[in-house]
């Protein structure tokens, strides 16, 4: 039986260019290919394939006079998500959106928001896509959309959704970081934003790292989003990814913790992204999202 929303509504992000066109628009075919929608219904879940949202592939890379590679472009998509995630809740349904790389979470968390303004997040990642474009070392807008998502950056960025429409950021939990820039750094001390490195879980466990993650996200929240970056597991589990960063989470802690969101079930939205078939091998990556999302949406290994 369904322990979330038992109606989905799956959509797809075929983007690369927030991680300069690295070959992740690949991700939701590999991702459907990997069989996500009879995962869900086998649980008992209705899944309605939204299908993709289009993305058109820009010339130019540069915006001029910003430091933000294929902003225009960035932009555009992420406002149509924003306007399908909130058209999909406004059915009832669980936004289940796949990528893609990871500044596809602007649309999603704008399109949450709508529905949810006191959303709280689990953002699992190697990184902290917390950078603005003052601080990108690259420019990449994948690294910058946690940032826009709690109201810093660009302003074509932060308008979607709304710039009174933010998260705050004491209902920001990351999970699994182990590569963030001087400027994240300095971003997440200023704000105060609860992060579990890597040294934490190792520490203090995955078990124990999500029950204190959940208190955080469901203390002054109307809903959790989770929003997990393939990243965020070990390249030995997940090499498919466009940033691999070794020492990350491992195949069962990632695992363990989908299972304990599950148990919660409080998860009312989710993305999974990153997933970069080019530098996968046979899919694995791929299909290792789509078991975290058995694992998140309630299967049981017993
Ligand atoms: N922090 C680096 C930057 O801003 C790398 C960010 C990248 N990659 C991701 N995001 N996959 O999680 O460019
Ligand atoms: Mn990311
Ligand atoms: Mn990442
Ligand atoms: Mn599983």
């Amino acid at each position: 039986n369904p322990t979330l929303n038992p109606n989905v509504s799956l959509i797809g992000v075929p983007m690369d260019l927030g991680a300069d066109r690295r070959g992740v628009d690949m991700g939701p075919s590999a991702i459907r290919y990997a069989g996500i929608e009879a995962r869900l219904e086998a649980l008992g879940y209705v899944v309605h394939d939204e299908g993709d949202i289009i993305v058109q592939r820009p010339k130019q890379q540069a915006t001029p006079g910003t430091h933000l590679k294929y902003l225009d472009e960035i932009a555009r998509v992420n406002q149509e998500l924003c306007e399908a995630v909130s058209f999909q809740m406004g059915k009832g349904r669980f936004p289940l959106v796949i990528g893609g790389d990871h500044s596809i979470a602007i649309g999603t968390i704008a399109g949450v928001l709508q529905h949810r303004p006191n959303t709280g997040v689990i953002w699992f990642d190697a990184h902290g896509d917390m950078n603005t474009a003052d601080t990108s070392p690259s420019g990449n807008i994948h690294g910058m959309s946690l940032a826009v998502s709690l109201g810093y950056g660009h302003e074509r960025l932060t308008e979607i959704g709304g710039i009174d429409q933010k998260l705050m950021p004491e209902n920001v939990v990351l999970i699994g970081a182990r590569a963030l820039d001087p400027g994240e750094k300095r971003f997440i001390q200023e704000r105060g934003i609860k992060v579990f490195t890597m040294h934490e879980i190792d520490r203090l466990g995955m078990a124990r790292v999500m029950e204190e993650a959940l208190q955080i996200v469901t203390a002054r929240t109307d809903g959790v989003h989770l929003s997990l970056d393939l990243d965020g597991l070990d390249p030995h589990d997940c090499p498919g990814v466009g940033t691999p960063v070794i020492g990350g989470i491992n195949y069962r802690e990632s695992h363990l913790a989908m299972e304990i969101l599950a148990e919660a079930g409080v998860l009312t939205s989710a993305e999974f992204v990153e997933v970069n078939p080019i530098l996968d091998r046979m899919n694995q990556t791929a299909r290792v999202a789509v078991g975290l999302m058995g694992s998140v949406f309630g299967e049981k290994l017993l």
